[in-house]
Formats: structure tokens, C-alpha cells, sequence
């Protein structure tokens, strides 16, 4: 009896739960929609009204009518993207017949002496732009007014497109165009670190978009949106493995797929890459050897990849991981990293193909300062690589830290072109939960001066080849895409997905005016919320760095996951996977001795950089404890000594989490309520975080300072012992 009424008790209260539930779920829908709430799944490509209505009446009079041929599938997208983006944009009706109007025809066309970029005389400016540059420009032709988006290839066309449409989304002036853009950079690509079951290696924003067990019958509409997005900014080129790579992915069944998602990339200027796993011949052929001298191993890779080109003729080439954290590779061997790359050079050279061997390698056989053990490894090999090579460094020594000094390779391997390898997914920067628009972390090494052919020989001009005249050049971002409707988690850290596309295209652009294009397509192009908003993007890394790794530390964070700080753990197999061996702090002081008296890893760069560093008064305060072990006494140029530096920074950047959240808090008249929400919230995680790694990491120091923390600042409300004790089994991204 009592049985039976508590459950049909229950099954009401359940039917009445589940009813206010629907009733709740239809009311918030409604008024989310009604408030214009945005999951932003359109990411910069909203193309909402314009909303200066004298600008919307200016821009509605000089675009009257669209003319596009629609001779190829890019095309077709070109023409489908300008009625999309200008219907939206304009709130008008597009003619596309590009022949009712007298004036105001925007033409978008692949050059042709006999179309209208041919009789508005664009040829010469075409000569400059190489196949994927651009040019767009106010003509009149034939006596109608015509702004011109052209080049000399189709793919060239769209990127003009998303350029133009830029133009209006960030509401500039179209009445007379000249411009002319052209790629500093010929690969700029994105390394997706995605496996076979979906999880993604430091993805924070969901599982890999890649759905392997429905490909390649099954083509999900956002490997479109996908492809389009990078279009949009430019990208080329997209590796679909992790580097710590399967070999499955080289199988029949496999290629299949990969082969379905190169179609659909394919009218968007996006070549497909894979990661080979060095052991491949062996796990997937059946060989008994991976040597790369070995004949069979040869000819398994020639037939190997033979047969990729059969299956996707424009395949891009490999990425390879090798002998680095435990893969394999060519050493395993007695072989060196260029027996490695030339063979899979050699077998994918009559394709076009290239292979991108990673220098991001270091061994725990080795004594030596990790920091030293890439440049050993590659600088003798200078000169010994195929001309299908690309060594791609990342940007620093050890491994994306919120901040490093730029890599050591960079400038000391003249002879083979370098690819830069940033990260955009925030592995070490927050993860999930914090913003850090990386923008400013990417300019600063791409700034850095290597001194390698004399002052101005600055990473950028390295990687793009310039330095020293390599055909082959590129930078590639670890992905930080993944299923969430947003595709990055953080609805702020699509920015960086879109910075490292814009500065991959055009290295000179600054982080503000970045930041700025992307806030403007992507929330408003209101004066007040850019004004708040910029300077808060820009600063955010900077932030992030203070409450992270001042002054120059880094790999304090936790185990495994690298969530949070753990700059106690000392227990590791390798000893450069322990934090303590990274800051060295003892009861002397903190930091890790590079120059000539120490690890010496100064001596791997240019004379003028070594000499900048190696003393202690020249050395940026920023990169201190990188470059020195320095005593808790030493005075810093704000007069503290460096205890009381790190506590400063600490605590300002906690501080400057909440002066964030105060600021973003007035942003909400103009932001979407759901996005709103969503960022608000996160930043309420970020700043909990900010005041973990705080006090986390001031408790522990404090141990061999010895020293207080000065008096005006709040104690931590946590002993040292409770922060040693936090466990995060479930941490995504391992
Ligand atoms: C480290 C990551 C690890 C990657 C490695 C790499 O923690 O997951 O496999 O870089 O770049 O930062 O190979």
C-alpha cells in the first residue's frame, strides 16, 4: 500500500516537475529569443543589420545589384556568401543579375581581361598578389560604378569576399576602395590534436568535430561551417590527427574519410594534413623495422602514400611527432631526425606533398636544460633536410607557457624553413574557464628580434621566410575547436581561433586592431562596449601571466591535466616534467640559471639577445626568473625585492580578474542575455581561479622565502596543505 502511494506521489510530483519544467524551458526559449540570445555557433559571421543607420543608407545606395560567375563551386560560395552576408548586413533584397542596376555593382570575379577587373585595368595590381591575394577597388566601368573584388584564382575571390564583407560588418567606409592584400604567410593552418574515439588532447570545448564512426557517409553541415570560418580569415590548411598520432588513420577505411572531409574543404581553399606515426610500417604493415633506412620501410611508405594521393589528390602532406615523448621515430634507430624526414620527403615529393617535422622534442636521458635540448638536437642538422621539409618550432623553448622568450631555432637554422607551431587552445592559459585573447602573446614573439641576419631579423620575418628567402613558410595554431555549439567553450576564445588566422594572412596587424574586428562582427560596433572592450581583450593575457607565472616563472601548473597551479610537485619520473625543476626556488632565491654561469641555454641565441638576458639589470624584469636564479633580496625597479615583486603580481593580477568582471558587467546593454550570462559566469570561475593560483602558489614560495606577505594585502583564506590536497581526476583534455 504505503509502496504504491509514495510512487504514484512521486509519478505526480514527476509529471508536475516535468511539465513546469516544459512550461520553464518554452518560457526562457521565448524570451531568449525575443532578447536575441545567440549560442554563437555564427562566430564572426553574424551579419546582423547595420545598425548606424547613415552608414546603412550609404551602403545601401552603392550596392545595388551582386554580379558573381558561378563557374565553380568556390564561386558559387562567393556568391552565396555575399547574398547571405548583404542580405543580412543591408535588411534588403540583393539583385543578383548584377545587370538591373546603373550603379552600385559589386562584382566578384576571378581576373579576366574580358570581364569587368579586366576593362577596370586591375591587371597590374594582380601582379603582386600571387595566387591567393587579393584586390578590391572602386571602378567605374562602362560608366556604372562598380567596386571590384578580384584575383587571379577563385579561392583568392573568396577571401576578397570575406574581406569586404568585413568592411561592412566593422562599418568602414566602401565609397572608394583600393586595397590590396596579399598572405604574408603561405601556410596558415590549424593542427587539430583530435583522436580516433573523439576525445581531443587539450581540447576544453567539447569532443572532436571529426565524428570518424558516421564519415564518410554522413557529412555533418559543420565541416562546412567549419571550412567557412577558416575561409573567412584566411586559413589553409587543416591537420585532422594528433601529433601523438594513430596509425589507423593511414588505413583503407580510414583515407576514406579523411578523403570525405577533404571534399568538403576543398572548395574552400582548405587542404587536408595528417600526423604519421613513425611506427606506422610496423603496426599497419606488418614490417618488422621503421628504420628510415631500411628499403622495405621505404617502400611501404612510397606505396603508402601512393595510395593517399589516389584517394585525395591534393592532399597536403604529414605532420610528424617523432622521438619526442615517447613516440617514435627515427632515433629509435641511431637515425637522425633528417633520415626521418627526407624518407617521408623523398616518397611524397612526386605528389607535391610536404612533410612538417615538430622540434618539439627533449629526452629524459638527457641531463641537459630542457630548454637546450631541441636546438642540439636540430642546428647540426641545418642544410641536411629535403627542400618538402618544414621544421616547425614552437614559440618557445619549453612548452607554450603563458609567456616564454621566443625559441632559440628561430634564426639558428638559416638554411631550413621554420614553421611557427603557436597554441591556441589554452592548455597552460586557463583552459576552459579564463580569458586570455592571445593576440599579444603571438605578436610578442613574433616581434622578438633574433638578430640572426642582423637587427630586424625578427621571428615573422624568419617564419615568413623573408629573413632568409625560403619559398616555403608558415604558422599553424593547436586548434582550440571542438563540438561545443560554440566551438570554442569560452565564447571570448574564439578570438584567438580568429587571431591566429588574421596574423597568419598579415603578421603586421596589432593585437588592438584584431581585437577590435573580432568584437565588432562578433558583438557590436557600439564606441562605448569597443572602448571598454578592447583594452580588456588586449590585457587579459597580461592578467592571466601576473596570477600564473610572473616574473618570468613557468610549468608550475598541476600534473597530467595542468589544471591549476602545483608548483610543490617534485615525485615525477622525468625531471623535467617537475615543476621544481623548472623554478628552483630554494632559501637563497627563485628562478632557473640559463646564462653562461648555469644551464647556458643563452648561449644558443644570437650575441646581442645573449647579452640582453645573460645580465641580470638588462634582462626584462619579465623574463627574470626564466634566465636567473635571483636572491629574495634582489631589488626590482619598482623598489621591492622579489618576494615582495611576486606577491604584487599575485595579487594585482587576482585584482585585475575583478576589475574585468566589474567591466564586463556593464557591457550587457549590449550583448545577447545568453552569451551575456554564459561570460559572466565564467568569469566568476576565472576569478576563484585566479585567487587558487595566488594562493597556492604565494604559500608555497613563502616556504623558502621566509619572508611575510606584505600586510596590505588580504592573507589566504587556505593553508598550503589544502591546496596540495585538490585532485582533479576528471580534468578534460588528457
Ligand atoms: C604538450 C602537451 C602534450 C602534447 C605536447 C606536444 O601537454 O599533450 O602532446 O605538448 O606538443 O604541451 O607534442
Amino acid at each position: 500500500m504505503k509502496m504504491i502511494r509514495i510512487t504514484r506521489i512521486t509519478r505526480i510530483t514527476r509529471i508536475k516537475r516535468t511539465t513546469g519544467m516544459i512550461v520553464a524551458m518554452a518560457l526562457s526559449m521565448l524570451l531568449a529569443m525575443q532578447a536575441g540570445a545567440e549560442t554563437g555557433y555564427e562566430l564572426w559571421m553574424r551579419y546582423v543589420p547595420v545598425q548606424n543607420q547613415p552608414l546603412l543608407n550609404s551602403y545601401r545606395l552603392q550596392i545595388n545589384s551582386i554580379a558573381v560567375n558561378t563557374g565553380s563551386p568556390t564561386l558559387r560560395i562567393v556568391k552565396n556568401e555575399l547574398i547571405s552576408g548583404l542580405t543580412g548586413l543591408l535588411g534588403k533584397k540583393i539583385d543578383t543579375t548584377g545587370k538591373t542596376a546603373l550603379n552600385g555593382i559589386l562584382s566578384a570575379e576571378t581576373y579576366n581581361p574580358a570581364g569587368v577587373s579586366g576593362k577596370a585595368g586591375l591587371k597590374s595590381l594582380l601582379e603582386q598578389t600571387g595566387e591567393e591575394g587579393f584586390v578590391i577597388a572602386t571602378k567605374t566601368v562602362n560608366n556604372k560604378k562598380h567596386i571590384i573584388i578580384t584575383g587571379n584564382t577563385d579561392i583568392a575571390v573568396l577571401y576578397g569576399t570575406f574581406h569586404f564583407l568585413r568592411l561592412i560588418q566593422t562599418q568602414q567606409n566602401i565609397s572608394s576602395l583600393q586595397i590590396i592584400s596579399t598572405p604574408k604567410m603561405k601556410l596558415r593552418m590549424l593542427n587539430h590534436w583530435d583522436n580516433l574515439n573523439r576525445t581531443v588532447e587539450r581540447g576544453y570545448s567539447g569532443s572532436s568535430i571529426w565524428n570518424w564512426h558516421t564519415l564518410p557517409g554522413y557529412i555533418d553541415p559543420r565541416y562546412v561551417d567549419y571550412a567557412r570560418a577558416n575561409a573567412s580569415i584566411g586559413i589553409n590548411g587543416t591537420v585532422l590527427t594528433n601529433v601523438n598520432a594513430n596509425a589507423t588513420f593511414l588505413t583503407p577505411p580510414y583515407l576514406q574519410k579523411v578523403k570525405a572531409l577533404a571534399d568538403a574543404f576543398r572548395p574552400y581553399g582548405i587542404k587536408v594534413y595528417l600526423t604519421a606515426r613513425f611506427s606506422a610500417p610496423i603496426e599497419i604493415g606488418k614490417l618488422k623495422t621503421a628504420d628510415p633506412l631500411d628499403p622495405q620501410v621505404q617502400q611501404w611508405w612510397n606505396d603508402k602514400i601512393s595510395e593517399i594521393y589516389q584517394v585525395i589528390p591534393d592532399f597536403g602532406g604529414f605532420v610528424v611527432k617523432a622521438n619526442s615523448e615517447g613516440q617514435p621515430g627515427p632515433q629509435d634507430y641511431k637515425r637522425t631526425h633528417a633520415d626521418g624526414a627526407n624518407m617521408l620527403a623523398s616518397a611524397i615529393a612526386p605528389h607535391k606533398g610536404i612533410i612538417i617535422w615538430r622540434a618539439f622534442v627533449y629526452s629524459n636521458e638527457n641531463p641537459v636544460d630542457r630548454h637546450k635540448q631541441a636546438y642540439d638536437d636540430f642546428v647540426p642538422l641545418d642544410g641536411k633536410f629535403n627542400s618538402n621539409v618544414m621544421v616547425q618550432v614552437k614559440n618557445g623553448a619549453i612548452d607554450f607557457m603563458p609567456r616564454e622568450p621566443f625559441h632559440p631555432l628561430f634564426g639558428a637554422m638559416p638554411k631550413t624553413p621554420l614553421m611557427m607551431e603557436f597554441q591556441v587552445t589554452q592548455e597552460y592559459l586557463g583552459q576552459g574557464t579564463t580569458l586570455a585573447f592571445l593576440a599579444p602573446l603571438f605578436k610578442e614573439t613574433l616581434e622578438s628580434d633574433t638578430y640572426s641576419k642582423g637587427k630586424g631579423s625578427t621571428v615573422a620575418k624568419v617564419i615568413d621566410g623573408s629573413v632568409d628567402q625560403h619559398a616555403l613558410n608558415g604558422m599553424a595554431g593547436v586548434s582550440n575547436i571542438g563540438s561545443d555549439i560554440n566551438w570554442t567553450g569560452h565564447p571570448l576564445s574564439q578570438a584567438n581561433w580568429y587571431a591566429l588566422g588574421r596574423l597568419a594572412w598579415d603578421h603586421s596587424l596589432s593585437s588592438e586592431k584584431i581585437a577590435e574586428e573580432w568584437l565588432r562582427m562578433s558583438f557590436s560596433n557600439n564606441a562605448a562596449f569597443l572602448s571598454t572592450m578592447i583594452p580588456l581583450m588586449c590585457n587579459s593575457r597580461e592578467t592571466v601571466v601576473r596570477y600564473m607565472n610572473p616574473i618570468g616563472l613557468h610549468h608550475i601548473m598541476g600534473t597530467s591535466h595542468h589544471y591549476g597551479p602545483a608548483p610543490w610537485v617534485s615525485n615525477l619520473n622525468r625531471p623535467e616534467w617537475n615543476p621544481v625543476y623548472y623554478h628552483k626556488a630554494d632559501s637563497l632565491g627563485i628562478g632557473f640559471d640559463r646564462t653562461s654561469k648555469g644551464s647556458n641555454a643563452l648561449g644558443q641565441y644570437a650575441p646581442e639577445v645573449r647579452k640582453l638576458w645573460e645580465d641580470i639589470n638588462t634582462c626584462e624584469e619579465k623574463n627574470l626568473l626564466w634566465f636567473h636564479h635571483v636572491p629574495w633580496t634582489f631589488k626590482m625597479k619598482s623598489g621591492r625585492n622579489v618576494w615582495e615583486e611576486l606577491c604584487y603580481n599575485y595579487y594585482t593580477g587576482a585584482e585585475k580578474v575583478k576589475q574585468m568582471q566589474a567591466s564586463w558587467k556593464k557591457m550587457q546593454p549590449f550583448v545577447d542575455p545568453q552569451r551575456f550570462d554564459q561570460i559572466t559566469m565564467l568569469f566568476n570561475v576565472q576569478y576563484e581561479e585566479a585567487i587558487w593560483w595566488r594562493n597556492a602558489c604565494l604559500l608555497y614560495f613563502q616556504t623558502f622565502s621566509k619572508m611575510p606577505i606584505p600586510s596590505n594585502y588580504e592573507k589566504p583564506d587556505r593553508s598550503l596543505d589544502y591546496y596540495k590536497s585538490l585532485r582533479f581526476p576528471f580534468a578534460p583534455g588528457i
